[in-house]
């Protein structure tokens, strides 16, 4: 089922690197800058950190995608020879904070990733929760081979989807993995085919807006801290977190629900 989005108003509109519109619950970003393959300029940036900030209270759950051939070629290599040490420190600490905008934010991201997702903007599809991955998709960071580091995030979030030694293989020897490689190995959760990939993100998407506001906080807030806590104290949290998303009312309803007959039951995938 397809989404009638409408272009969102506003602040949303006035954001010429990227496209937002709006379907009910849904929202939709585009990385918009196809002419430089979506390269990320640090007023793009800030834009993408905008939007995700901006988007109106009703909304659920976002798609982010990106126009063109590419998801995203990562950061605009233009803005980085002439910086200083100090300046790449606080660029750094700037993409970080955008990144935790996103991965932290009011609602869980699907990404609809194709062709490149390299440098920076595999850092962008790491901070997002759901990846789809359309079969032209590629992954790499090339930031090993023109003699940089990453610096959106990359080293925290990226080890925690395919492990230290396939990051540390990406980075020194410049391996590239297509998009059956990246599914194995955990950088997308979804492969489709060609074209297929934001009707997938927009079906997550609408799954993911119907699910127990709680619930969802628990899962994208709770979940990854916890993952990062020692076992005692992630169990503690865990119980915590547990008690608050049962006391909610609307999850009692689910609950009631299921007991009575009213909700779906669990299915083998067809
Ligand atoms: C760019 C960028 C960019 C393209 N910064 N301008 N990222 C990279 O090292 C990836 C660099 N890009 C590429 O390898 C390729 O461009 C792509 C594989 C992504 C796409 O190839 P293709 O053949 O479709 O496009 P193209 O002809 O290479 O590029 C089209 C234009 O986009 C061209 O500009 P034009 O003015 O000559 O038309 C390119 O210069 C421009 N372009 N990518 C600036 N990245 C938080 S730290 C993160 C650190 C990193 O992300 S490092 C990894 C950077």
């Amino acid at each position: 089922m397809t989404l009638n989005f409408t272009p969102a108003g506003g602040l949303l509109a006035e954001l010429d690197l990227l496209r937002v519109e709006l379907a009910g619950p849904i929202a939709h970003v585009q990385l918009n800058r196809p002419g430089k393959r979506n390269a990320i300029s640090d007023g793009m940036l800030q834009q993408l950190q905008t939007a995700f900030v901006n988007l109106p209270a009703g909304v659920r759950a976002a798609v982010l995608s990106g126009a063109g051939e590419h998801f995203c070629a990562g950061l605009d290599l233009t803005s980085l020879s002439e910086s200083t040490v100090a300046e790449g420190v606080m660029h750094s600490r700037m993409w970080q904070g955008a990144m935790d905008t996103l991965q932290f934010g009011r609602f869980p991201i699907v990404s609809s990733l194709h062709g490149a997702v390299v440098g920076g903007g595999l850092e962008i599809a790491s901070a997002t929760h759901i990846r789809v991955a359309e079969t032209s998709t590629y992954y790499g960071l090339p930031e090993g081979q023109h003699g940089i580091f990453v610096g959106g995030g990359g080293s925290a979030r990226v080890p925690r989807l395919v492990g230290v030694a396939c990051m540390t293989d990406m980075m020194l020897c410049g391996r590239v993995l297509d998009a059956q490689e990246g599914l194995q190995r955990g950088f997308s959760q979804y492969l489709v085919g060609a074209g297929e990939g934001f009707a997938k993100a927009c079906e997550l998407a609408r799954r993911i807006a119907g699910n127990a506001p709680l619930s969802v906080f628990a899962i994208t807030q709770a979940l990854p801290r916890i993952a990062d806590m020692s076992q005692p104290d992630g169990l503690f949290v865990e119980s915590l977190m547990a008690a608050i998303a049962q006391g909610d009312e609307g999850a009692k309803q689910r609950m009631r629900d299921f007991v009575e007959g009213r909700a779906a039951k669990v299915r083998r995938p067809s």
